[in-house]
């Protein structure tokens, strides 16, 4: 179920495709490769500052996926809850600012899946190392839930797990190779959605793993 494939100039590289993973949800392939190096220069200036770390579930579990955040606020988790908050509670300091980059990328790509006017208040940045997972959920600790999540995949590919609006719907698995951006949003914003175990590998932008971006309007 890959949808369609709009190839606007069939002699431009696979910058220019787009695909329609599902309604409101587009695939920009290879939408971030020129800007990569750029990319992963800031994350490492993020993590200098506030480090990747495991959260823990409410349920007490602690994530095989490594987080931090960048912006006005973070995304965390621990036995009270999830929640955005404005500090890293790691360090009792604001999370590092958004960098330019991230918030223009995040800009132009929602224009270009017909999501003009997003303004990113928060970057999630998930860190996957072989046989990390994301477990199928919603993406609902955002009060502004018309606004799209982006998501920006760079270093080791990924198999993205795509389901519908209930945990038991059927789910569809995309690639997601360094340099892809997806938007979701519309009806798409609050499917079930995960990722598959990272397979083991190298990568020459990111070595052994694979690096997420997420660019969220919170309130
Ligand atoms: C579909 N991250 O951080 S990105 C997450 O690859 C998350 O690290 C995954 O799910 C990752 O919450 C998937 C793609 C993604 C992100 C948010 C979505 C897909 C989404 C929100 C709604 C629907
Ligand atoms: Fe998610």
């Amino acid at each position: 179920m890959a949808g369609y494939t709009l190839d606007l100039f069939a002699e431009e590289p696979a910058a220019q495709t787009r695909t329609e993973l599902a309604a409101g949800a587009w695939l920009l392939h290879g939408f971030v490769l020129a800007q990569a190096p750029q990319l992963l220069a800031e994350v490492a200036q993020i993590e200098a500052v506030a480090p990747f770390r495991h959260l823990i579930t409410p349920g007490g579990y602690t994530m095989s996926v490594a987080m931090t955040n960048s912006g006005a606020l973070g995304w965390v988790s621990d036995a009270r809850g999830y929640r955005y908050d404005p500090i890293d509670p790691q360090t009792g300091r604001h999370w590092p600012a958004l960098p330019a980059l991230f918030a223009d990328v995040a800009r132009r790509a929602a224009a270009e899946a017909g999501y003009p006017g997003f303004e990113p208040q928060a970057c999630l940045i998930n860190r996957y190392v072989a046989s990390a997972r994301l477990s199928l959920h919603q993406d609902k600790d955002e009060l502004d839930q018309r606004a799209p999540i982006v998501s920006v995949s760079l270093g080791l590919p990924a198999t993205f797990l795509f389901g519908g609006l209930q945990r038991n719907d059927k789910t569809a698995r995309h690639r997601l190779v360094h340099g892809d951006v997806v938007v979701w949003g519309g009806p798409s914003r609050l499917a079930y959605h995960g990722v598959a175990p990272l397979a083991a590998g190298s990568h020459a932008a990111t070595g052994e793993c694979r690096i997420n971006l997420t660019f969220r309007k919170v309130r």
